[in-house]
């Protein structure tokens, strides 16, 4: 196993590896950028380092400062969590050139998966259904308008460069088809730099259900069953559960043997999960069919819903693989128990087109009882920063079975505190009363075209954000002797700068100041009796002369004043008893 992992993200997902890297003794280094400097994934693990400003260009997403840091600290491994540089191949690359391990698969598993038409190949070639379409980039639109009448419309075209849904149009006809190319190439052109599109036919009302895969180093791939992603709105996925509803165990094995088929034929290996579409039998009694959509090269934001069902710990297990230790299941150990559902808490708000609400919230308590999970990056007071996604949590939860699940789900919502700023909490308390979800017969056009929200009313909006700077100072201190330019915020730093509770003390050499940050209190440093006081209001004291004998244990202490100064009015006497923390004398500047 590794001795340390470099934690590339931010947030719940941070989080996340952070305790799968403390439950695996693998020490953690987590990475933060301006905003996050006081953000819960900074202490979650076992040391954090600053990337850069708030930016992501500048902090998650500069590779060049993750490799930098991940040298300083000492990793043997960079762990990319979801999004940010999770599914970019150059990355993956780097860190490997750096000597370090990428926890994920190989970059060029990456790269063929990035383009989608390469990996309708892989899926061809491992004998895994596509949805009917092409498999060149679409050139003119004479052959786009054949293919429509030859599979009949509606057709999807979708940019090669695509995926999560960005740049698909439908196109219902003929006369449409010349408009759409063109606005697909220029969207793709503009939002992935490549403009190539290609076409498929267009599933009206398909479910979006995905396998989630584990592969190892020595060739072993595994499926742990699927998840149901199809509760979403614009291609943002909102509520998640496995198993889907609906499945058999037989297409759960076809399905799931169509994922292995895939992740072998581009010798895969990590956690990765195929989507597909699948659609409903065209009778009643008749068989659904799937057809494979992409692979998505990375843990996923839903992962839990799958660890929930099998009991297998997603983030453990990539790290065993990764490290070559090899992964601890094999296929005959997956079973799935019981039913898990997962929400995604947002900034948003439901009741208005789901806008962004990033701003501070008040209180955060999570509900808590039996097979309730709660993974965040935010608390009490935590602002959630308009600079990152909106999700500002996941609550996942377990039942025997899909009803109690969700059951589960809505006394857990109603459990939850969650106050300051609008969330999608209320869209989750009607959605796991919604008869179309209570029934499993939502797909992934419920939200957008037959659900009614219009019960739902804006929630109060969060209070204008407190827009003053923290304040900063660089200072240098020594910590064990070891010289360390450290930069203090807040109070302490307003403090250095004049405050009335601190004093700047000395002047160290020239150039760098040091500065002792300290209070006119000298405070007990254990709880004891006060023998005596060895000064009276009024002495003057120098920085080590005793002021005050403390019996504590059976043992005088004696304490010397922390400062230069005089000495004020003394709070006690003989044989008064005081506790750890206590004032025991205010030394003033003279
Ligand atoms: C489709 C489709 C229907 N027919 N392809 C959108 C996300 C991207 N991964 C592919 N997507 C779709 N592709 C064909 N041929 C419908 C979708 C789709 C969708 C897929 C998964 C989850 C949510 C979705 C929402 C709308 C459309």
């Amino acid at each position: 196993m590794f001795d340390a992992v470099l934690i590339a993200n931010r947030g719940e997902i941070a989080i996340r590896i952070a305790r799968a890297c403390h439950e695996l003794g693998v020490r953690s280094v987590a990475v933060y950028s301006e905003i996050d400097r006081d953000a819960p994934h900074v202490r979650a693990a076992d040391e954090a380092h600053l990337l850069g400003p708030t930016p992501a260009a500048q902090s998650y997403l500069a590779i060049d400062r993750i490799l930098a840091v991940a040298a300083e600290a000492g990793v043997d491994a960079i762990h990319p969590g979801y999004g940010f540089l999770a599914e970019n191949a150059g990355f993956a690359r780097a860190v490997a050139e750096a000597g370090l391990t990428f926890v994920g698969p190989p970059p060029d598993a990456i790269e063929r998966m990035g383009d989608k038409l390469s990996a309708r190949a892989v899926a061809l070639a491992a004998d895994v259904p596509v949805v009917p379409g092409t498999e060149e980039p679409t050139g003119e639109a004479e052959e786009a308008i054949r293919f429509g009448e030859e599979h009949g419309y509606p057709v999807a075209v979708k940019a090669m460069f695509g995926g999560g849904g960005r740049g698909m149009k439908v196109v219902h006809s003929s006369a449409e088809m010349r408009d759409a190319l063109e606005a697909a190439a220029r969207e793709a052109e503009a939002a992935f730099g490549r403009g190539e599109c290609y076409l498929e036919r267009y599933l009206e009302r398909p479910r979006h259900v995905e396998i989630q895969v584990l592969a190892d180093l020595d060739g072993t791939v595994i499926h742990l069953g699927e998840r149901d992603c199809s509760l979403q709105r614009r291609h943002q996925k909102l509520v998640e559960e496995a198993p889907a509803p609906g499945i058999d165990p037989q297409l759960r094995t076809a399905m799931g043997q169509a994922a292995i088929r895939v992740a072998r034929e581009m010798g895969y290996t990590n956690a990765g999960t195929c989507e597909f579409l699948l659609e409903p039998p065209a009778e009643p009694g008749g068989d659904a069919s799937f057809y494979f959509l992409e692979m998505n090269t990375r843990l996923q934001v839903e992962h839990p819903v799958t660890e929930l069902v099998t009991g297998i710990d997603l983030a453990q297990e990539q790290l065993r693989i990764a490290s070559g230790e090899g992964m601890g299941y094999r296929q005959e150990d997956v079973e799935l128990s019981g039913h898990a559902i997962e929400v995604r808490i947002n900034a948003e708000e439901p009741a208005a087109g789901f806008v962004p609400t990033p701003g501070p919230i008040g209180t955060l308590t999570p509900p808590l009882g039996p097979w309730v999970r709660f993974d965040t990056g935010a608390e009490s007071g935590y602002t959630v920063p308009r600079d990152y996604d909106s999700m500002i949590a996941k609550l996942i939860v377990w039942g025997a079975d899909r009803d109690a699940a969700r059951a589960r789900m809505r006394r857990a919502l109603d459990e939850l505190v969650l106050d300051g700023i609008p969330t999608t909490v209320p869209f989750h308390r009607l959605a796991m009363r919604h008869e179309q979800f209570a029934a499993g017969e939502h797909s992934t056009a419920s939200v957008e075209r037959e659900w009614d929200l219009s019960e739902l009313t804006p929630q109060a909006p969060a209070q204008a954000a407190e827009e003053t700077p923290a304040p900063s100072r660089r200072v240098t201190v020594e910590v064990a002797g070891r010289r360390l330019e450290v930069t203090v915020f807040g109070e302490l730093a307003a403090a250095s700068n004049g405050g009335a509770t601190a004093r700047r003390t000395r002047r160290a050499g020239s150039g760098s100041r040091a500065v002792t940050v300290a209070t006119e209190d000298l405070v007990a440093p254990m709880q004891g009796t006060v023998v005596k006081y060895a000064v009276a209001a009024g002495d003057a004291v120098a920085a080590g002369d005793t002021v005050v004998v403390l019996e504590a244990m059976k043992m005088e202490n004696t304490i010397a004043a922390h400062r230069d100064g005089v000495v004020g009015e003394l709070p006690y006497g003989p044989g008064d008893v005081v506790e750890s923390g206590t004032v025991l004398a205010r030394i003033e500047d003279a």
